[in-house]
């Protein structure tokens, strides 16, 4: 049985800064944007704020490239405002969760500065600096963002690695002197009242010190490298070692987001008795639609894979160890574009994930709009994008001489600025996210898809989360019942139980547009059921085990009863 926690009977609302509310009108949401919408966060019922990076930044990859981890970036404003922020939160019991960027820095970093300035500088062992090899690039390693992972430094005639953009660094972990500086600045944030972290990227921290060649996969010159510097030999060492400096000292919640991990892997860094990590953002799930080259190449997801993986992930995270619910994020399209249906059923299929997130066992995490059912956009031209992992696929394709009408159609299915749309407060001009000129385009729909319809609109995908949240926080089932897998084999509907003490949950889901009949398996047997929640307002709200034999259920239909 899972043992209690906090952070396991909170829902965390993930905040992508740059776009949530702006407050002074230069286009860029900021912190006293935030701060001006903590009463709107509260009565949503969420008990978490994770904030996406507000460090100070040159903004290559909108705050992921830190040049101090120890102020605030100008275009979010000041120390004085996130004392304001963190005070308002902790005033109305709610707690606040940084994101910790420390696999790489930006090249403004001082740190980087002082090690690219010289070969015997003291910070050159800081990052990870090699000669070139035959005249190119160290090993052949690629990009994250496109081109090699090695940038050729003139001034000292060496290269140095980044996995993600060249303006980004990848600090050596190998070098003690660079974690107890990471640790030293993680302390001072917690000692300042941060309630946890959200760890970017931390199962590539620890490189294999060969950087071995990848094997080549194509005629490609640079390879994904991943086995080389994912889940690394030496990581355990520095998570129990950061766990030991600074984890261990505060009641925090930590979570890593950790690409390339699954279920059994995950159980070793979640596991409540190894003290590394509490949660973990694993991409099984959101990377069932990556075709065979990755998240550029289309596929075309399935039900059967959706139930097998997080039936996985629910019965190893079961005994020890906790689940992060989550179906989208600032890098990922969004979720009733991807995973429901964003026309007809908007309104039906939103609701229909966000059920599914909110009654598995693990602690859910809703993306800023996702409440109000925000949709992926399609701008009308490559000028409206500002993502860097988008631009430069762009730009490669292009030179590639691709057909530029697939290489539009793909970026406005899967590119990230579909979740970096401003949120859509109301109708007026720019969806009252600035006064000024959004940094980004807001999304042309926000005149029908805002807060501001949402709060007036009863059946609103906005009032079922508000919903959904405070059934999280009455019954204790939802949040630690266990998990059965019912009708395994069917190709639309998804349907569990949960059961604690003596509660049993029934949740029944249409995944799809086509109507579907559900019937409760003959070993399920209670007397009388109650409805907790629908997303069709007209469901009975009572119901006998005979009305279990068999429901018809409608496009995207979903259900929640409490058996008895
Ligand atoms: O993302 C990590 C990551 O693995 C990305 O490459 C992700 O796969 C990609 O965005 C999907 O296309 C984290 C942050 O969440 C992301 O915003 C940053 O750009 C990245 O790290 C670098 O810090
Ligand atoms: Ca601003």
């Amino acid at each position: 049985m899972p043992k209690k926690k906090w952070w396991k009977e909170c829902v965390v609302y993930q905040i992508y800064p740059h776009s949530f509310k702006d407050s002074n009108g230069d286009g860029t949401g900021d912190l006293k944007g935030i701060t001006s919408k903590l009463d709107y966060l509260q009565h949503l019922g969420v008990n978490v704020l994770w904030l996406c990076p507000v460090y100070s930044s040159p903004n290559v990859d909108n705050g992921y490239d830190i040049s101090d981890y120890r102020s605030i970036m100008d275009e979010m404003g000041t120390m004085a405002d996130w004392e304001e922020l963190r005070d308002g939160l902790h005033s109305r019991g709610m707690k606040l969760v940084m994101d910790l960027v420390v696999n790489h820095t930006s090249d403004q970093h001082r740190w980087f500065q002082e090690s690219r300035s010289s070969k015997d500088n003291p910070y050159r062992n800081y990052y990870i600096w090699r000669p070139g090899k035959d005249g190119k690039e160290p090993n052949n390693w690629s990009s994250e963002f496109g081109g090699s992972a090695w940038e050729y430094d003139v001034l000292t005639e060496e290269y140095y690695l980044h996995v993600f953009s060249k303006n980004q660094p990848d600090l050596n972990w190998e070098n003690k002197t660079v974690r107890y500086e990471i640790y030293a600045m993680m302390r001072w944030w917690l000692d300042q009242g941060v309630n946890g972290f959200r760890m970017d990227v931390i199962n590539m921290i620890a490189k294999d010190p060969e950087l071995p060649d990848a094997p080549p996969l194509d005629s490609s010159p640079y390879q994904w490298g991943g086995q080389f510097f994912i889940n690394g030999p030496r990581l355990r060492y520095y998570l129990r070692e950061m766990y030991v400096k600074v984890l261990s000292k505060y009641d925090i919640m930590t979570v890593g987001e950790t690409r390339w991990v699954d279920a059994d892997m995950a159980r070793i860094f979640v596991d409540e008795y190894r003290h590394e990590l509490n949660m973990l953002f694993h991409f099984e799930l959101l990377e069932l639609d990556y075709g065979p080259s990755g998240k550029w190449e289309k596929k075309t997801w399935k039900l059967a894979d959706f139930k097998r993986i997080i039936s996985d992930w629910q019965k190893k995270l079961a005994e020890s160890g906790w689940n992060s619910l989550f179906l989208s994020n600032h890098d990922h399209p969004r979720m009733v574009s991807r995973f429901g249906n964003d026309s007809t059923y908007r309104v039906e299929s939103a609701k229909m994930l966000a059920t599914l997130l909110h009654t598995l066992q693990g602690t859910p995490y809703i993306y800023q709009g996702e409440e109000i059912g925000m949709t992926n956009v399609r701008f009308p031209c490559i000028e409206d994008y500002r993502d860097i992992e988008t631009l430069n696929m762009y730009e490669e394709g292009m030179k590639n001489a691709k057909d530029l009408k697939e290489l539009t159609e793909v970026i406005c299915e899967k590119g990230r600025d579909n979740a970096r749309t401003p949120m859509q407060w109301d109708s007026s001009i720019h969806a009252g996210f600035t006064d000024g000129t959004p940094w980004i385009p807001v999304n042309p729909n926000y005149r029908d898809i805002n807060v501001e319809q949402a709060e007036q609109d009863q059946y609103s995908i906005l009032h079922y989360y508000r919903k959904l949240i405070e059934l999280r926080h009455q019954y204790p089932l939802l949040v630690y019942g266990d998990y059965h897998l019912l009708m395994h084999k069917h190709t639309q509907i998804y349907s569990y139980l949960r059961h604690w003490e003596e509660e049993t949950l029934l949740v029944i889901l249409n995944f799809f547009e086509e109507s579907a009949t559900f019937s409760l398996p003959e070993k399920v047997t209670f007397k009388t059921g109650r409805l907790l929640i629908a997303n069709y307002p007209d469901t009975n709200a009572e119901i006998v085990a005979r009305d279990l034999k068999e429901i018809s259920l409608r496009p995207f239909e979903a259900r929640v009863y409490l058996l008895n």
